[in-house]
C-alpha cells in the first residue's frame, strides 16, 4: 500500500463521513420540522373548542342553560328554533335583535361575573352566562 492509496482512502472515508453528516443533519431538519407542526397541530385544536362557547336556541329553551367562558370569550347564540326568539340581558348588557331559525347574535365578554339573560318575546326563557 503507498503513500497515494491511503491519501486517497482517507479522502474517501471523509466524503462519506461528510455525506453521513449531511444526512443526519437533513435528518434532524425533518424531525424538527415535524415537532413544529405537530406542536402547531396541537395549538390550533386547543383554539378550536367554539362548541365551547356556543348556546343554542331551541324548544323555547337555552341549551347549555348555564354556561361558563373565560374573559375575552365570543358567546354565539344560535336560533335552531322554528320560531323567533330574542337573547336579552337582564343587566342591559347585551341585547339581540329578533332572531329567525338559524340567525345567530354574538356577544364578546371582557369582564369576569354572571350574566343572567332572557327571551323578550317569551320571557320564561331565561339563561345566563359565568364569566370567569
Ligand atoms: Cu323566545
Amino acid at each position: 500500500m503507498t503513500c497515494k492509496d491511503d491519501n486517497r482512502k482517507h479522502a474517501q472515508r471523509t466524503k462519506e463521513e461528510i455525506n453521513m453528516r449531511r444526512q443526519a443533519s437533513t435528518l434532524a431538519i425533518v424531525v424538527a420540522l415535524g415537532l413544529v407542526l405537530a406542536g402547531l397541530t396541537v395549538a390550533a385544536s386547543a383554539q378550536s373548542k367554539p362548541d365551547l362557547r356556543e348556546v343554542s336556541i331551541d324548544n323555547f329553551s337555552f341549551g347549555p342553560t348555564e354556561l361558563t367562558v373565560m374573559a375575552g370569550d365570543t358567546v354565539t347564540w344560535t336560533n335552531r328554533d322554528d320560531i323567533p326568539h330574542t337573547v336579552v340581558s337582564t343587566d342591559k348588557v347585551f341585547k339581540s335583535k329578533v332572531l329567525d331559525t338559524g340567525e345567530k347574535f354574538s356577544f364578546t365578554f371582557t369582564t369576569p361575573g354572571t350574566y343572567p339573560y332572557f327571551c323578550s318575546i317569551h320571557p320564561k326563557m331565561t339563561g345566563r352566562v359565568v364569566v370567569r
